[in-house]
Formats: C-alpha cells, structure tokens, sequence
C-alpha cells in the first residue's frame, strides 16, 4: 500500500475505506466523468476502462435513455470492477427538496451511488437532507462538498471554501472531502478530488480549465483526478485512460515518498 503524504488512510467513513484500498489495490487514483449521453456508451467504456479506475463519476440527468436497468447495469459493473460510482449531481436545494432529489425521481441516486456531491451554498440543511436520504437507503453513501470550481471566472471565494471546509468537519458521518482545487485540510481525513485534468493544461470554449495530473496532485495535494473529454473524448479510451492513472499514480506516489 502507498501511505498518501496526507495520511488519507485515516479517514474514518466506510465509503472513503473503500475508496482508498480500491485505489490501493489497484494503483489507481483515477476517476473518469462518463459524460456520454447513451446508457449503452457509457456501458462500453465501463467495460473499457473498468480495471483502470478507482471510480465512475456520472451525470444521470444527462443520459437520454437512463432507465433503472441502466442503474443496476452501473451497479454491477462496479462491483465487478471493483470502482465505485458517483453521480455528480451537485445538490444545492433546501434539505426538503434534496431528500426527494437524491432518493427520488426517475433517477433514485441512493439507491446505486456511492459517492454523491452537493453545493455549501444553501448552508446546512442541505447536507442534512442528504443524510435523512441517504439513511432512508440503508445503503453507506459518501458525500463530497463542492469547496472550489474549476470554472473560469466561478464566484467562489477564499472564505466561501474556508466555510464549506467547517460544514464538512461537522458532518464526518456523511462527508468524506471535496471536490476542489487543492487540499483543503491538514489532517489528511479529508479527501480531495480533483475535476479540470488533462495531460496537457489549457481549457475549452465554454469556461473549463485544465492542470496537468502532476501539477494537481504533486503540487496542490488533490488525492485524486478526475478526467471526463481527455479520456471518453480520445481516439483509445483504454489507452488515455492507462496514461491518465499512470500520470495520477506517480504523481501520488513521488508526493508520497518526498513527504516521508
Ligand atoms: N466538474 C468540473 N469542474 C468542477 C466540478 N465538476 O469540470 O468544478 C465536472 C464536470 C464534468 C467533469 O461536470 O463532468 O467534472 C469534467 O469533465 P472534462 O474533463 O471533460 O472537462
């Protein structure tokens, strides 16, 4: 096993147990945005990339023929695989409204996913809300707080991070990190995943910008990177794929063994 300079094997919630050891076991701490709009291509590259990756994040609300087949199909190529899924939908509603988002409509996001996301913005009703949701599941979910975005021009500020970084400390039992662009906490308990990664840096026509594996893992202290066009978007997924985890890996591994 490779001891994260930050100690990450501390965390405490069985989803982030998880997470580690499959990214342990499988020297990888790369997670892809299956951002394909077909249940059946995001399907084929699961099988693709499966081995390759620690976690599958997708966006349900953008599949146009999600069904709950999609969702069980999702489940067992995880289990198979060995990743774990996370459905990026980025809550930012009052806690009523977000129990009835994350375990309701077409999409029952507690019913299949792993790790789910929300915005700070609308304080902490919405992490409590996601609690009752997942509870009611009987499933273990962990949820990741969106402290930092890597949009260019995104309002948030120092002080908004600082103040999504106390809302996860009071919520251990369901927050296990961040979606941000930089470790956020000492303590290493933490996690920290890292969105806008490609092998080269640089950005698209909508806003996105790009850091390379090395500079968000080496240098920021993300623990893991999260790659959507650079891998889905490439001639051989399979093969983008095996470069973004061995780039994601050494870059862990080298921070590692510097901050020993
Ligand atoms: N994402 C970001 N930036 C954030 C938060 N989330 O890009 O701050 C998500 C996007 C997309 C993926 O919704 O699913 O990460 C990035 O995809 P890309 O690598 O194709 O740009």
């Amino acid at each position: 096993t490779v001891r994260c300079r930050w100690g990450a094997a501390a965390a405490a919630h069985p989803v982030a147990q998880r997470l580690l050891a499959i990214r342990d076991a499988k020297r990888s701490n790369l997670c892809v945005a299956a951002d394909l709009c077909d249940a059946a291509d995001i399907m084929r590259l699961c099988e693709q990339i499966g081995p390759l990756i620690c976690v599958l994040k997708v966006h349900a609300d953008t599949v146009d023929n999600w069904t709950a087949e999609t969702a069980s199909a999702l489940r067992a190529a995880a289990d198979r695989h060995n990743f774990l899924l996370f459905e990026d939908r980025k809550f930012a509603d009052i806690g009523h409204t977000v129990v009835c988002q994350a375990s309701g409509g077409v999409h029952r996001i507690v019913a299949w996913a792993d790790l789910i996301n929300a915005h700070g913005i609308p304080g902490r009703g919405v992490v409590d809300g996601l609690r009752q949701a997942c509870q009611a599941s009987g499933r273990a979910v962990g949820l990741l707080l969106v402290a930092q975005m890597s949009s260019k021009g995104n309002l948030i500020d120092s002080a908004y991070t600082e103040r999504c970084l106390a809302m996860a400390r009071e919520a251990r039992d369901l927050c296990i990190g961040f979606i941000a662009q930089e470790r956020l906490d000492d303590t290493g308990e933490l996690l920290v995943m890292t969105p806008g990664v490609q092998l080269a840096a640089g950005g698209d026509a909508l806003g996105q910008q790009y850091n390379t594996p090395a500079d968000v893992i080496g240098c920021r202290g993300a623990d893991f990177i999260i790659v959507g066009r650079g891998i889905y978007g490439a001639t051989d997924p399979c093969q983008a794929a095996r470069a973004y985890q061995a780039a994601g890996w050494a870059a862990l591994t080298d921070a590692s063994s510097r901050a020993r």
